[in-house]
């Protein structure tokens, strides 16, 4: 008989920033209305909002009950699929979220790790990503907006409550509509989705990491 399918919750985020879409949830949507094989997987929509964002997916994953956490936001700029590799304990807002906070140099967690390390094999999922035809590359840093907020959440909710998930982050480019009058880098949102499928597979079968390089030297 098989194993029943893996349980995934993928997450993306509503538009933040003046945008009209966030490309987060327009893949993280295509994964779940086509998920990878032997996958059951539930997509849901986050509010880029400092603490809520965090309570909507404390909810869900008690709702769900998945295996695997994957979380997706907006990186406008990069030029890949970026999986990140740790979540810092800070909030440090550029600029306000959608509720109109801005907090300056606040921990996540007080009293909280300084950091944690994505549970994710993230030189598996990069690797993974590009044999499927999408540019990847492991990223040192998620920021310290909302999205850096979420990670260090679900990687906090892992360790005190949740030991048996893995889970972690992904960043994605702008999708075209987003760059049609301005000179930065996109990928369209299927292409995208096609990575994160590849990243989820590579999570489920690769439990420690492949040794490969995925370093910075700055
Ligand atoms: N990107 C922002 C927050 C929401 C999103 O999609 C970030 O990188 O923090």
């Amino acid at each position: 008989m098989n194993p029943p399918p893996t349980r995934v919750l993928i997450t993306g985020f509503e538009p933040f920033d003046g945008e009209d879409t966030n490309p987060s949830w327009e893949a993280a949507h295509r994964v779940a209305q086509q998920p990878p094989p032997d996958m059951t997987v539930t997509a849901v929509a986050i509010s880029c909002v400092f603490g809520q964002a965090l309570d909507e997916l404390r909810d869900a994953i008690e709702e769900k009950s998945p295996e695997l956490v994957l979380c997706v936001g907006q990186a406008g700029g990069r030029t890949d699929l970026t999986v990140e590799r740790v979540a810092i304990n800070v909030d440090d807002a550029r600029i306000p979220d959608n509720a109109g906070q801005q907090p300056v140099d606040e921990p996540i967690v007080p009293g909280g790790p300084a950091a944690y390390f994505s549970s994710l094999p993230v030189k598996a999922c990069v690797a993974a990503a590009r044999r499927a035809g999408v540019p990847a590359s492991v990223s040192q840093t998620a920021g310290t907006f909302v999205c850096n907020h979420l990670f260090y959440g679900l990687a906090h909710l892992i360790s005190t409550r949740y030991p048996g998930i893995r889970g972690g982050f992904v960043h994605v480019p702008y999708v075209p509509a987003q760059v049609t009058h301005r000179a930065a880098p996109s990928m369209a949102a299927r292409d995208i989705a096609t990575g994160l499928r590849a990243i989820l597979v590579a999570a489920r079968e690769n439990i420690t990491d492949i040794r490969e390089t995925g370093g910075a030297t700055h």
